[in-house]
């Protein structure tokens, strides 16, 4: 990838696009792409058509994508399966037609089964039934990771596809219906802190573990993946270390400032009890993470404070 390269960032606007042109900009590539999903809707095959034969990019990153945490998974699940099919396959199929040069396009750690030994290799894809609460989600996912493969195999693109473990940072989604747990516990925590509540109510039973990376350390191993990897198979970006939520969420308490009582609302769901990446692939390709849980939180604390809280 070359400085003067044309890179289309695909989903600009979210967590992970937002940080890859952060990363991209600051490595100094600056012939960057980007359409809202209001000049371009990525489920509109004709309009993705057009875009690619008019705009010809040389590079693309595939971060659109319909995201969001437990309950919005089990509440909009047709969205989920019919959004993510849509947007893969006509980013996908348009590079393939237009000679993008590489493209990486992103899963999810959500695709391994859900009583997958732990921690989750590459080659357990597909070795067992899914956990049910994200299942469209993941079968989208899925069929994301083969189209890359397959369009690899009989076509020779260069479709790269990372799977990251679950995600947080600045230009998260803050809302409490529809987010992943972290931004969840960041603004719970700081709502009760601000107006001196005694208890903050969290969701489940706060021991299924999970892994955090910081979309910052995602859009870097990106870029690393598009310079240096140029493998057929998926590759897992995370970084090897897990907590339980109720772990978490002492952290995130204390870093808020929150010190009241934290109680559980078991009637929400669990989810899978635990799903940590095996990341021997990447590290042993040369890139690890670099930014700490508490840090990472910390900065999106303050991130959350100054942009969205006021
Ligand atoms: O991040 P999260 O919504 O999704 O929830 P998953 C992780 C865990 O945090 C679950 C608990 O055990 C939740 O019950 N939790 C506790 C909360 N309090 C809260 C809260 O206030 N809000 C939320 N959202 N959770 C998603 C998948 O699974 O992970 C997606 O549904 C995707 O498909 C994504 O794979 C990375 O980690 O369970």
């Amino acid at each position: 990838m070359k400085k003067a390269s044309k890179i289309y960032v695909a989903g600009h606007r979210g967590l992970v696009g937002s940080a890859l042109v952060r990363c991209l900009t600051a490595a100094g590539y600056e012939n960057l792409l980007l359409r809202t999903s209001k000049e371009l809707d990525l489920r509109n095959q004709s309009a993705v058509e057009a875009f690619f034969s008019n705009e010809k990019p040389d590079f693309v990153f595939l971060a659109a994508a319909r995201v969001g945490g437990i309950m919005a998974n089990k509440t909009y699940p047709a969205d989920f399966i019919y959004d993510n099919l849509a947007i893969q396959n006509n980013v996908l199929h348009a590079s393939y037609v237009h000679g993008v040069q590489q493209l990486l396009f992103l899963g999810s750690s959500c695709i391994y089964p859900k009583m997958a030994a732990q921690p989750l290799r590459e080659s357990y894809l597909l070795s067992g039934p899914l956990e049910p609460s994200n299942e469209p989600y993941a079968v989208a996912k899925i069929a994301g990771v083969k189209l890359c493969e397959a369009y690899n195999k009989q076509y020779g693109t260069r479709f790269v596809a990372a799977m990251p473990t679950n995600l947080y940072g600045p230009n998260d989604n803050f809302d409490l219906q529809t987010s992943h747990v972290l931004p969840a516990l960041i603004r719970k925590f700081h709502q009760a802190y601000k107006e001196g509540h005694d208890s903050v109510t969290l969701w489940g039973t706060g021991t299924p573990r999970r892994e955090f990376l910081h979309c910052d350390d995602l859009a870097d191993a990106c870029l690393f993946l598009m310079r240096d990897f140029h493998g057929e198979h998926l590759i897992n970006v995370g970084v090897g270390k897990d907590l339980e939520i109720r772990e978490l969420a002492a952290l995130v308490a204390g870093i808020v400032g929150f010190d009241g009582e934290i109680k559980w609302d078991t009637s929400k769901p669990d989810g899978t009890p635990r799903k940590i990446m095996d990341v021997s692939r990447l590290n042993e390709l040369g890139w690890q993470a670099k930014i700490g849980l508490e840090d990472g939180i910390r900065s999106t604390v303050n991130w959350y404070r100054e942009q969205i809280a006021g």
